[in-house]
C-alpha cells in the first residue's frame, strides 16, 4: 500500500485540485473515479456537483510524476454555499443546485462598497443570512469609503451596529481600517465574499503586500459582465493564517433555507419571533405577528424588514424546497 498524504485544497481548476500539504508543498491532484460514480448513483437526488472544494481536508496518493489522486474528502466543519446559477440543460428537473464556495472557514468577510458599485443593503442582508445560516464568524466590510461624499457609511454602520454587527469601514485609497481588519484575520481562515468590483482582491493586496492579486481597472465596476477574479484561491499568509479570494457573484441567493426558517437568520427579529400568535408565522400577513408590530413601533428597521420580505418572496417562487 502506498502512503496517503493529508492536505488542504487551495484551488480548483476544472479537474485539477491544488492540495497544500503540511510540508507546504502544493500538489496538483485529480479526484479518484469512485467519486464521480457516486454522483451518477445519486442522480435523482443530486444537490451539488461540488465534491471537493477550496478548504476541504483530503487524503491523496502521490503518483510517480509528482501529481496526486484524492482518495478521501474529510467531513466539513462548515461551508458557504449559494444557489448555483442557472445553466442551460444542466438538469432535466429544472432545479437549482447548491454551489459550494468554500469549506472549513472561521471568518466570512462580506464585502460591499459604499459607491462604485453603489451600496445596496438588500445584498448585504442576503450575505448576512447566508453567513448566519453557515455558523461562521461574520465580518461585514463597507469598502471605498473615500468615495462616500454624503457620509452614508455612518448611517449604515449605525444601523447594523444597532443590530449587533461590528461594521468595518475601509478604504484602500486612503488606508483606512486596514490594520484593524488585519488583526481580526490573524490565525484564522477567512473567506472574502461579495459582488464584483467592490474591492475584495484590492483589500487583500492592501492587507498582505506580498499577495499581488489581480485587481480590476478603475472603470470595471460599472461593467457588469466583468469579473476580475475568476476562481477562488486560498492563500497562506503565515503558518496559521489563510485568506480566500473569490470571484464576485452577480446573484447571491441562499440555498436550502425554508420559508419558515428565514426569520431565524435575521438576528434583530429574534427577540420577537416567539411572541407571534401562530408558531408557523412567516411574519408576512399573519394576524398577531410580533415582528410586524416591532416594525411598526420602529424597533425593527423597516429596511431590514423589506429585505426579509424580498427574500421570502424569492423562496416562495421557488418550488425546490
Ligand atoms: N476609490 C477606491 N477604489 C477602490 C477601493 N478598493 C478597490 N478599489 C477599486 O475598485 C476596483 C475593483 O477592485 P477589485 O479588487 O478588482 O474588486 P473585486 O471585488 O476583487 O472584483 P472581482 O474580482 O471582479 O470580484 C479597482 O479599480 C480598485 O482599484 C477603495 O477603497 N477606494
Ligand atoms: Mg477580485
Ligand atoms: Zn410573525
Amino acid at each position: 500500500m502506498e502512503e496517503k498524504i493529508k492536505g488542504k485544497i487551495t484551488r480548483v481548476e476544472s479537474r485539477n485540485y491544488y492540495v497544500l500539504t503540511d510540508n507546504s508543498n502544493s500538489i496538483i491532484c485529480s479526484l479518484r473515479g469512485k467519486f464521480k460514480k457516486e454522483l451518477q448513483h445519486k442522480k435523482d437526488k443530486l444537490i451539488t456537483f461540488d465534491l471537493a472544494v477550496v478548504g476541504d481536508i483530503v487524503e491523496f496518493q502521490l503518483n510517480d510524476d509528482g501529481t496526486g489522486v484524492i482518495e478521501q474528502v474529510y467531513a466539513r466543519k462548515n461551508y458557504i454555499s449559494r444557489k448555483a446559477p442557472k445553466i442551460k440543460g444542466s438538469l432535466q428537473r429544472g432545479e437549482r443546485l447548491e454551489q459550494i464556495v468554500a469549506s472549513n472557514i472561521d471568518n466570512l468577510v462580506v464585502v460591499k462598497s459604499i459607491n462604485q458599485p453603489q451600496f445596496n443593503h438588500k445584498i448585504l442582508d442576503r450575505l448576512l443570512v447566508i453567513a448566519e445560516s453557515s455558523h461562521v464568524n461574520i465580518i461585514p466590510v463597507i469598502n471605498k469609503i473615500d468615495l462616500d461624499n454624503d457620509d452614508e457609511s455612518s448611517y449604515w454602520k449605525e444601523l447594523y451596529e444597532s443590530i449587533g454587527y461590528k461594521i468595518f469601514l475601509t478604504s484602500i485609497k486612503k488606508n483606512i481600517g486596514i490594520s484593524e481588519l488585519r488583526n481580526y484575520l490573524e490565525g484564522k481562515t477567512s473567506l472574502f465574499w461579495g459582488p464584483s468590483g467592490v474591492g475584495k482582491s484590492s483589500l487583500l493586496n492592501s492587507l498582505y503586500n506580498d499577495l499581488a492579486l489581480k485587481v480590476g481597472e478603475i472603470s470595471d465596476w460599472s461593467n457588469k459582465g466583468k469579473h476580475t477574479t475568476v476562481t477562488s484561491i486560498m492563500n497562506q499568509i503565515d503558518e496559521t493564517t489563510f485568506v480566500i479570494d473569490t470571484p464576485g457573484m452577480r446573484e447571491i441567493e441562499p440555498y436550502g433555507i425554508k420559508k419558515e426558517d428565514l426569520s431565524h437568520y435575521f438576528v434583530d427579529f429574534q427577540e420577537y419571533i416567539n411572541d407571534c400568535k401562530f408558531n408557523t408565522c412567516t411574519h408576512h400577513h399573519e394576524p398577531g405577528c410580533a415582528v410586524i408590530d416591532a416594525v411598526e413601533e420602529e424597533k425593527i428597521s423597516v429596511l431590514r424588514y423589506e429585505s426579509y420580505l424580498n427574500m421570502l418572496d424569492n423562496i416562495e417562487d421557488d418550488m425546490n424546497f
